[in-house]
């Protein structure tokens, strides 16, 4: 076996069963971090999972200070990743699951690589509110820019709240996620890159590069907008999102 096939196994086998594993230590070119992350969803499509869209990372300036990483990631998301809103997620299948704020785009038609803003917002069915569980795999939660790429840039579960109408405005929105009806983090959907649109713009740049550009019925996570928060058994997570709703779960 390859090592990046090596690798997408291990990765994939830590995910499945929510065992930490130590960072990668082979020097990888981000191309080879790429092909572990497409091997390792790969394993999972498999196993009967679906492509569901992609996911955004360290597109606002919070998670990239949080995290230490500067570059913009991305990676993929499959149906089973999907919860629903105001459900109990056992956290039990995570290794140290964190949740950050989104703003979440659904797709009507496909997207090219390169497209403006005005034809990004032509391609959007709804926008939703939506929270993201991200679980590093490796310990501590601590990964360089190659490690995260290779580990599906810790995507593990999202939840979206109703979808509003494609033209919502979803520049400048107040964001606040709370545990436990506190306030934790507050922040705006500016803080996706100036714009969350930007964000959707840069999905469909980097799908269409790796040769599964984005399509009807996909989903794009634009990034948090804030730092991430730990999760514990007990919370309730909440985030409201003005003007286009609130969502939320339980953890058990
Ligand atoms: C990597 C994932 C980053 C985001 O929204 O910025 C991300 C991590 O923080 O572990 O999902
Ligand atoms: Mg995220």
């Amino acid at each position: 076996m390859s090592l990046v096939a090596t690798i997408a196994e291990r990765l994939d086998n830590a995910a499945r069963d929510a065992t930490a594993v130590p960072q990668i230590g082979e020097t990888l070119t981000l191309d080879d971090a790429y092909a572990v992350q497409r091997l390792s969803i790969a394993r999972r499509l498999a196993r009967g999972e679906r492509r569901a869209g992609i996911k955004m990372g360290f597109t606002s300036r919070a998670k990239r200070v949080q995290m230490g990483v500067d570059d913009v990631i991305w990676g993929r998301l499959t149906d089973a990743m999907r919860v629903g809103d105001a459900e109990t997620i056992a956290l039990g299948r995570f290794v140290h699951p964190r949740v950050e704020p989104e703003i979440a785009f659904i797709l009507k038609r496909a997207l090219p690589a390169h497209v403006s803003a005005a034809e990004a917002l032509g391609a959007i069915e709804a926008v939703a509110p939506a929270l993201e569980i991200i679980d590093s795999r490796y310990r501590d939660f601590r990964f360089s820019l190659t490690d995260v790429v290779a580990d599906n840039a810790s995507s593990s579960a999202f939840v979206l709240g109703n979808p509003a109408r494609p033209d919502f405005d979803v520049a400048n929105r107040g964001m606040i996620l709370s545990m436990n009806g506190q306030a934790m983090e507050i922040g705006s959907s500016a803080a996706i890159m100036g714009h969350p649109l930007r964000s959707l713009i840069t999905a469909a740049r980097v799908a269409a590069e790796a040769g599964e550009p984005l399509g009807e019925g996909d989903i794009v996570l634009a990034g948090g907008a804030t730092a991430a928060i730990a999760l514990a058994p007990g919370a309730w997570i909440e985030l409201e999102v003005a003007g286009l709703g609130q969502l939320g779960f339980a953890c058990e």
